[in-house]
């Protein structure tokens, strides 16, 4: 019986990798291997800059609650705050994903400044810019390339080369004044022909007031940026009404929201990327099993499921797809319309969402 269930298990797991994929909400520094963390660490370590026992048990341990992945972002920056640095982990970030079949990915990051280094925002995203370019063994479409239809067999095959749409969102961060919220759109502006196509509000959530975010966000909805706002990772009941008002093209997280907000975000249909695995680390929910999810998935509320920090969080969007299918008990059917439902959310434009449809509709044909 226990081979019955893993063979099952495994079956399951591997469709969940088969599967073509939107990814809408990863973060690039959140996304970065484990190995590469080690390594970086080591050569820090090397020269003296950090001590590399405590930082190797930071990296390896298991404790990712709220204020543990604030911690360890400040380190991640640490450690990948240089041009080269930033090229390299874009590149591979790219890499993985499009290894498992995502086959268009949002990858959002925070442009810094950092006068020590040399770094501005505009270079910082120069340097993620050059990353994609610099993407092996994948062909990664960065700006409006087109898709051609490509069958489910190439995106799953190991032989064949894997394509990947790639698009970029500017994140603020939560620390950020709102002149330097400000100077973000206007370097997403700037950055529309490199592949930058949104904003994102992310960061520490109990950092900052909304009010401060608000004049960047409002102006990037006159300049007809697409935003998306992490909301609800903790309970705050001016700010999520606050940013149900705003009505961005999408909002991640919405975990911490009382009746009335549930309400009020079903009748919104604001999409709402989904990310389990690290709502049950950072406890926005209390477990799989009651992660809001199913109450959306069960309301048909627009959805799509996400990694957020898949390097933080040691998941993949396959593992995902498969945690969505295991606490919920969806059919493939059922999962296959979830993945490509998420093609309708993208924030790249019509031609780009034509040629994911027909990615989407020749894997169906194959597959269903
Ligand atoms: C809020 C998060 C986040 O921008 O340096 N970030 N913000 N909630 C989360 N849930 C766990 N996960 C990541 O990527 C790392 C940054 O993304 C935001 C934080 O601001 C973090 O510093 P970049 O590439």
């Amino acid at each position: 019986m226990e081979t019955q269930t893993s063979e099952a298990e495994k079956e399951m797991r591997e469709w969940c990798v088969a599967l073509p994929k939107v990814e809408l909400h990863a973060h690039l520094n959140g996304s970065v291997r484990n190995s590469t963390l080690l390594e970086l660490a080591k050569e820090l370590g090397d020269k003296g800059a950090i001590v590399l026992e405590d930082v190797k048990d930071v990296i390896m341990k298991n404790d990712r609650c709220l204020p543990e992945c604030v911690r360890l972002f400040d380190l991640f920056h640490i450690l990948t705050t240089d041009h080269d640095t930033v090229t390299r982990i874009a590149k591979e970030v790219v890499g993985d994903f499009a290894a498992e079949n995502v086959v268009y990915l949002e990858i959002r990051t925070t442009p810094k400044n950092n006068e020590a280094k040399g770094i501005t925002k505009r270079s910082y995203m120069n340097a993620v810019v050059k990353g994609h370019k610099s993407v092996e063994d994948v062909d990664a479409l960065l700006n409006n390339e087109k898709l051609s239809c490509t069958p489910m067999s190439d995106l799953g095959g190991d032989t064949k080369r894997k394509k990947i749409y790639v698009r970029l969102l500017l994140s603020i961060d939560r620390h950020e004044t709102t002149s330097a919220a400000l100077d973000t759109v206007n370097l997403a502006m700037e950055m529309k022909d490199q592949g930058v196509i949104g904003i994102d509000l992310s960061g520490n959530p109990v950092v900052g007031e909304w009010e401060t975010y608000l004049p960047a966000l409002e102006h990037a909805k006159e300049l007809g940026i697409p935003t998306t706002i992490h909301c609800g990772e903790v309970p705050n009941r001016k700010e999520i009404q606050a940013m149900l008002d705003f009505c961005p093209q999408r909002l991640g997280h919405v975990c911490c929201l009382d009746d009335e907000e549930w309400k009020k975000l079903k009748s919104s249909v604001i999409p709402v990327e989904i990310c389990l695995t690290s709502n049950v680390m950072t406890g926005g929910t209390p477990s799989l099993e009651r992660h809001h999810f199913a109450d959306l998935y069960n309301a048909k509320h627009p959805l799509s499921i996400c990694t957020d920090d898949c390097g933080l969080f040691s998941t993949s969007l396959s593992n995902e797809y498969y945690l969505a299918c295991n606490s919920s008990g969806l059919s493939k059917t059922e999962l296959f319309r979830l993945a490509q439902g998420a093609v309708e959310f993208v924030f790249a434009d019509d031609e780009v969402k034509k040629s994911l449809r027909a990615v989407f509709e020749r894997a169906a044909a194959e597959r269903l």
